[in-house]
């Protein structure tokens, strides 16, 4: 089953930014996939090469794509499509750098994953099957208030997830979001109006609210008027990094040290039923990571994002420190199927849960939903259950529960 031909495009993702797609060929058809990207962006996250050329106001991706056509294209054409860890192998030396910015980790995840899904065909085998042992299926994260940089208001914490944790099965759990977004869009109407309606990049509303806690009181009494208290919690993604200015957190106007952060986490989850907190600190702090997991880790989720990057070595560090409970895995702070792979089960192996992830500018691709599955993660966040290109990986999951 050789790779025939491998053909990439530039397309446009959910914001409306230029990103990749690449086709991998083999006899028995086509292995599609397409990249996302993000904006909030840590720093140790593997390189998403971009043109910075006058079109699409320097975000287009013809160099990436031009090095599948040509460089990878060359080098993967007659290897065997089945064979995924050799693909990838042979991906990263072809890049040979650190953190894949000669290839781009765009360019070199498109194909990774197209690589997969034909793989998986040519193995007359599900995807989720071809790439782990999964049975078992995610509990979804819906991030249905958006603030920090995905929304045009002042909140300085990014993301407030419902997570429906007491149910039988994943269809029940998404219906149970859908309920719950489209309460606290009633709840949001009557409140502030109209304008507080509008959508942030994830699909959650955005509306013009600037202290940190009032999004918590929203969820928390959608929660209760939908008829789910005590079998849907509340999750967090600070993106704290982004609030993080000479060595202070900026929240709400104030500004706290690291040790009266802590004290207000421990104080939000007093008050409310938070059950997961991503990025509580900024990309480099594992120390203040491992404080607040020791204060609050019993009941409280530790999810490094920013902070682990999806690389091995810093999640190592972090399992060393005790900095985290649970990894935030974005197959593109990495770059390849197999390292992404890798990473969740060094995670596991520490015990940790596992967090699948999308991007805040996404498309149409499902490949984090099998990879889930693959991976039983215990989690995913894809967005709010609203918008197609975060529905096209809930409703993956809809159809991979049918089968299992
Ligand atoms: C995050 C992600 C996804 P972005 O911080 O977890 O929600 O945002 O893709 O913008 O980095
Ligand atoms: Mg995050």
């Amino acid at each position: 089953m050789k790779i025939l031909k491998i053909k990439a495009r530039e397309i446009l993702d959910s914001r409306g930014i230029p990103t990749i797609e690449a086709d991998v060929w083999t006899k028995i058809g086509i292995g599609r996939a397409s990249v996302p990207s993000g904006k909030s962006r840590g720093k140790y996250e593997a390189v998403e090469l971009r043109d910075n050329e006058k079109r699409f106001l320097g975000k287009g991706v013809l160099k990436a794509v031009a090095n599948i056509n040509g460089v990878i294209a060359r080098n993967l054409v007659g290897i065997d499509c089945r064979k995924q860890s050799r693909i990838d192998n042979k991906l990263i030396k072809l890049d040979g750098t650190e953190n894949k910015s000669r290839l781009g980790a765009n360019a070199i995840l498109a194909v990774s994953i197209a690589t997969a899904r034909i793989g998986a065909l040519a193995s007359g085998k599900e995807l989720y099957e071809y790439l782990g042992k999964g049975k078992k299926l995610p509990i979804p994260c819906f991030n249905i208030i958006n603030g920090g940089k995905h929304a045009g208001n002042n909140l300085a914490f990014q993301e407030y997830m419902i997570i429906p944790i007491r149910f039988p099965c994943f269809k029940d759990r998404l219906q149970a979001g859908s309920e719950i977004y489209y309460t606290l869009k009633k709840i949001l109407e009557k409140k502030y109006g109209k304008k507080a309606i509008n959508v942030g990049d994830e699909g959650g509303f955005a509306p013009p609210l600037a202290k940190v806690e009032m999004p918590l009181k929203l969820l928390f009494q959608a929660i209760k008027e939908a008829g789910y208290e005590n079998k849907v919690k509340i999750g967090l993604d600070c993106a704290a990094n982004e609030f993080f200015k000479n060595g202070r957190y900026i929240i709400d106007n104030k500004s706290f040290t690291t040790n009266q952060l802590i004290d207000f986490y421990v104080e939000l989850t007093n008050k409310y039923p938070i059950i997961s907190i991503e990025d509580p600190f900024a990309q480099d702090e594992f120390k203040a990571f491992a404080a607040l997991r020791k204060k609050i880790g019993k009941e409280v989720m530790i999810v490094g994002d920013d902070l682990l990057a999806t690389n091995p070595k810093r999640i190592k560090k972090a399992i060393k420190l005790k900095s985290c409970s649970c990894l935030l895995l974005k197959p593109n702070q990495i770059g390849t199927v197999t390292e992404a792979i890798n990473a969740g089960k060094l995670a596991k192996k520490a015990g940790w849960k596992i967090m699948i992830s999308h991007r805040s500018g996404e498309t149409n691709d499902p490949f984090i939903a099998d990879l889930a599955v693959a991976l039983e993660a215990e989690f995913i966040k894809a967005g709010a259950p609203c918008r197609g290109e975060r529905l096209a990986k809930y409703n993956r999951l809809l159809r991979i529960e049918e089968k299992i």
